[in-house]
């Protein structure tokens, strides 16, 4: 805004200035007044200099009206800086409002699921019996899944209806999802000397969907190649195992011979059981739950890791992760377990507060 001072009269000036920054909304409108009145060339300063050529009888009147002058309008240019400089940070915090009687937003917490909370369970009790974890693909070749394991060539898990192949690439090789963790125990066997003692959990995929079988589950398997291994070792370290997963003191199991390509001998360990009501209790009774499979690793698996079946012997276990977490905490339906119902994960999931501690044993 530009405001045109008119007059010499003091009175007059004094009144316009006022005006001019009564009239001043924003601070560079201000500023212009400002300049307009005590700048260089602003009307005050104009009179200011008149000072000099008047009469010494007039100066002495006029000199005190004007200095008087020049300060109130000083004074008053301050004020209203202030207040101008007030309003916009009001404005400013006024649009950028922080309301601390607000209710914050609501945190809802997740839950781990079902089996994540097994998987950590079975790696501390592995971690603290010394076996450290090993990992490796999920889309595997023929020879990791299969032919290392000691599967014949017509075995019917080669088969495409039970094996998710992928196309056939450039050099015509067709990469399937691995049907078991074993691969990942074939690579470590592979890359590493032995002695081993390792557990390889994980996903893997198999083309069957029913109440019990989903075509994508969770696996862990272990391995423990040494000189001298036997199914005595194989037995003891199951026990262990068992006990401390059901956290019970008293277990009674039994081992079923079976038959596994890479094992041999092969067995599926059965855990006693009882039922009170709809809950089972784990440990002793007149049932039998089959609970995991195992043996010894067979000589052929050990040829073709490059290792002599003469020098060094091994054990090996695995076991269904989903189906023992619905053992465990009495889960009815698997297929529950892959549908992110968030209510079913709030009710059979687990507080990430109280997760086991991973951190000991693992190498
Ligand atoms: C190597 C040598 C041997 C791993 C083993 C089983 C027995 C077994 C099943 C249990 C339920 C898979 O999830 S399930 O369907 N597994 O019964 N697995 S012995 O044996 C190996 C692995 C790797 C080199």
């Amino acid at each position: 805004m530009t405001t045109v001072m008119t007059t010499a009269d003091p009175e007059q000036l004094k009144t316009e200035a006022l005006a001019a920054i009564d009239a001043a909304d924003t601070l560079d409108a201000l500023e212009a007044v400002r300049v307009e009145t005590l700048g260089k060339s602003g009307s005050i300063s104009a009179v200011m200099k008149t000072l000099g050529k008047m009469d010494p009888d007039e100066r002495k009147v006029m000199g005190p009206k004007l200095n008087a002058l020049k300060t109130e309008i000083t004074e008053a240019i301050t004020q209203k800086k202030t207040a101008l400089e007030d309003a916009a940070l009001e404005a400013e915090l006024a649009a950028k409002a922080l309301d601390l009687s607000l209710p914050g937003p609501d945190v809802r917490t997740g839950t781990v699921h079902p089996t994540s909370q097994v998987f950590a369970e079975l790696t501390e009790i592995f971690a603290n019996m010394g076996f450290a974890v090993a990992e490796g693909p999920d889309i595997e070749d023929d020879f990791h899944n299969f032919t290392a394991l000691n599967f014949p060539p017509d075995h019917p898990a080669r088969d495409h209806h039970d094996t998710f192949f992928f196309s056939a690439d450039d050099q015509g090789e067709r990469k399937l999802l691995r049907t078991h963790t074993s691969p990942v125990q074939i690579r470590t066997m592979l890359s590493e000397k032995p002695p081993l003692r390792i557990i390889a959990p994980g996903r893997t995929y198999r083309c069957d969907s029913d109440q019990t079988h989903t075509p994508m589950f969770h696996q862990l398997e272990g391995l423990v190649i040494d000189k001298g291994v036997h199914m005595g070792h194989l037995k003891g370290c199951l026990m262990d195992f068992v006990k401390a997963f059901f956290e019970v003191d008293d277990v009674e199991v039994r081992f079923r011979p079976h038959h596994f390509p890479f094992t041999e001998p092969s067995a599926e360990m059965d855990i006693g059981y009882s039922r009170d009501g709809q809950v089972l209790k784990i440990g002793t009774g007149d049932s039998w739950l089959e609970i995991l499979g195992c043996g010894m690793v067979h000589p052929n698996v050990l040829k073709a890791c490059n290792l002599d079946p003469n020098d060094w012997q091994g054990f090996a276990f695995g076991l269904g992760v989903d189906r023992l977490a619905m053992l465990k905490y009495g889960i009815p339906d698997l297929r529950a377990f892959f549908d992110n119902d968030q209510r079913w994960l709030k009710h059979y999931g687990f507080s990430p507060l109280h997760q086991p501690s991973t951190a000991t044993g693992l190498s």
